[in-house]
């Protein structure tokens, strides 16, 4: 069973993913992200930030969202998405699990580091929000939280620690809570 903290980190996390917001997370959700950000940072559709964002999306898609999908119509709604983290907790307490949520993470990171720099500034962090469909007010103030060394950046140690805490700590007091907006 999930506590109140992780269902309401995975709606949150859910509702980013849904770059439409018609409550449903698909594929073209992905698209359309990718989209959005090519617009906000000026991207040719030949950028190869843009080719390996959509890259790490199609094994996002993969390896997180599809499986479930549980009536297979390309479509996950947030019941579907509630279901497989409680499976998913229980599975991360398997080592090898685990270190393939770790493997993930490092490779999302790309995602984030927008120009390549190998740390997530704040304002990559604000982007990847932007091109999400969201407003961005908190993004400033919830990115010194989740800063952890308080180095104004993100290394992908943090963001690996930060994932690890947002998809299954139970502590309110993990920073890692906040990644995905701020959740109280
Ligand atoms: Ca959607
Ligand atoms: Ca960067
Ligand atoms: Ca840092």
């Amino acid at each position: 069973m999930l506590t109140d903290l992780q269902k309401t980190k995975f709606e949150m996390h859910f509702h980013i993913r849904d770059t439409d917001k018609d409550g449903f997370v698909t594929k073209d959700d992905y698209r359309k992200f990718s989209d959005n950000i090519a617009e906000l940072l000026d991207w040719t559709p030949d950028n190869e930030k843009l080719a390996q964002i959509n890259a790490i999306h199609d094994g996002v898609w993969e390896f997180f969202w599809k499986p479930a999908d549980r009536d297979h119509d390309g479509r996950v709604s947030l019941e579907d998405h509630l279901a497989m983290m409680d499976v998913m907790i229980e599975r991360s307490k398997d080592f090898a699990v685990l270190e393939q949520s770790r493997m993930h993470s490092e490779v999302l990171f790309n995602a984030f580091d927008l120009n390549g720099s190998g740390r997530i500034s704040a304002k990559e962090y604000k982007q990847f929000f932007a091109a999400a469909g969201v407003d961005t007010d908190w993004t400033d103030t919830v990115f010194e939280r989740i800063d952890i060394d308080k180095s104004g950046t993100i290394t992908v140690d943090e963001f690996v620690l930060l994932h690890q805490q947002f998809f299954s700590s139970n502590d309110p007091d993990s920073p890692g809570n906040w990644f995905y907006g701020p959740i109280a």
